[in-house]
């Protein structure tokens, strides 16, 4: 199960935990990363000074590689930037935006950058600034989402670059995996299934919710604002698609959207809240350690791996 991306980020497995704004803390990343995988603290929009609390305990809690997720779209960006240059952060993956500029100054310092993606072109034009890697994500993910699925994403952007191509979005167990690296991707990244791993600090009402999921739960919500984001269904979403009856101004999905994302995550609110998490919610069905997901995930995959030579023989 090794492959160059596990040579590149000194890592025993090539599966990333997604960096999940107020869902990946440093007690998910550590217990990710100690168990062969990269772990990554999802800083979302979160002020410096506490991306830098987070890196002082994943320090402490385990020697191995992690990650820092950067939301492009944060108004703290540049001081987050800051802290990961300091700290020479070994990798960092960036969402919902073009981290271009700030890779010369990465780099610098030896910080991995892989950026996720939801199109060819900026995978293309990203490849050209220096990237280690490209996370292709599929809108079948939690959160930010793009237009494309990873069944038809991930085999476009690998024949289109020539940096390793990890797959994101829609995979949350070993079949996923398998059907990942059939596409061509050098490793995956799931963050809905880690949401319900025991480390993971999110609010318990969280986890019940993605644990009692089914399949058609998701929706995407604010696709007037230009950030359309998949969430679990819940009041907030059903008054979100009455704003979408109504056509109103993409300011009014804004306006109400502001600290929904805590008020799930942090406290709890299922219902007012955002409950951001992907299409797999519903194959998420029991909270486990992080350790007992990645070692499930890769053995299911090597079994399906084994199991599909059949279709090769003459
Ligand atoms: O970033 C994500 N997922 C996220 S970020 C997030 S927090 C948030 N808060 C408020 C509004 C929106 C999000 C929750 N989930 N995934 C990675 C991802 N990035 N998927 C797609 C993209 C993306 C989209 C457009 C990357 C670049 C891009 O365009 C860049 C450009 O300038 O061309």
């Amino acid at each position: 199960m090794r492959t160059v991306i596990c040579e590149r980020l000194g890592i025993q497995y090539p599966v990333l935990q997604g960096g999940m704004a107020w869902v990946a803390t440093a007690e998910l990343a550590a217990a990710v990363s100690e168990a062969g995988g990269l772990g990554i603290v999802g800083s979302g929009q979160a002020p410096a000074a506490w991306l830098e609390k987070e890196i002082i305990k994943i320090k402490a809690r385990t020697a191995k590689p992690y990650g820092v997720n950067v939301m492009l779209m944060s108004p703290h960006v540049e001081e987050i930037i800051n802290v990961i240059i300091n700290h020479k952060v070994p990798v960092i993956t960036t969402g919902a935006g073009n981290p271009g500029k700030y890779i010369p100054c990465l780099k610098e310092v030896g910080t991995r950058v892989i950026p996720v993606v939801s199109s060819v072109a900026l995978a293309q034009r990203l490849e050209k600034s220096g990237i280690d890697a490209v996370i292709a994500e599929g809108m079948e993910s939690g959160g930010h989402v793009g237009e494309l699925t990873t069944m038809a994403l991930v085999p476009q952007i690998v024949d289109a670059v020539k940096v390793p191509v990890i797959a994101a979005g829609g995979i949350a167990d070993g079949r996923q995996f398998a059907a990942a690296l059939m596409l061509g991707a050098q490793g995956v990244q799931m963050g809905t299934r880690f949401m319900c791993a025991t480390e993971c600090t999110v609010h318990p009402n969280v986890k019940n919710m993605v644990l009692k999921a089914r399949d058609r739960d998701t929706v995407v919500t604010g696709r007037p604002t230009g950030h359309p984001v998949r969430v679990l269904k819940n009041k907030l979403t059903r008054y979100f698609d009455e704003l979408e009856r109504h056509a109103a101004p993409a300011a009014e999905f804004e306006a109400f959207g502001v600290g929904k994302l805590s008020l799930a995550m942090a406290e709890g609110d299922i219902e007012n809240g955002s409950v951001m998490a992907g299409q797999v919610a519903s194959m998420v069905t029991r909270e486990q350690p992080a350790a007992e997901i990645i070692l499930e995930l890769i053995k299911e995959a090597k079994a399906t791996l084994k199991s599909a030579g059949k279709f090769a023989a003459e």
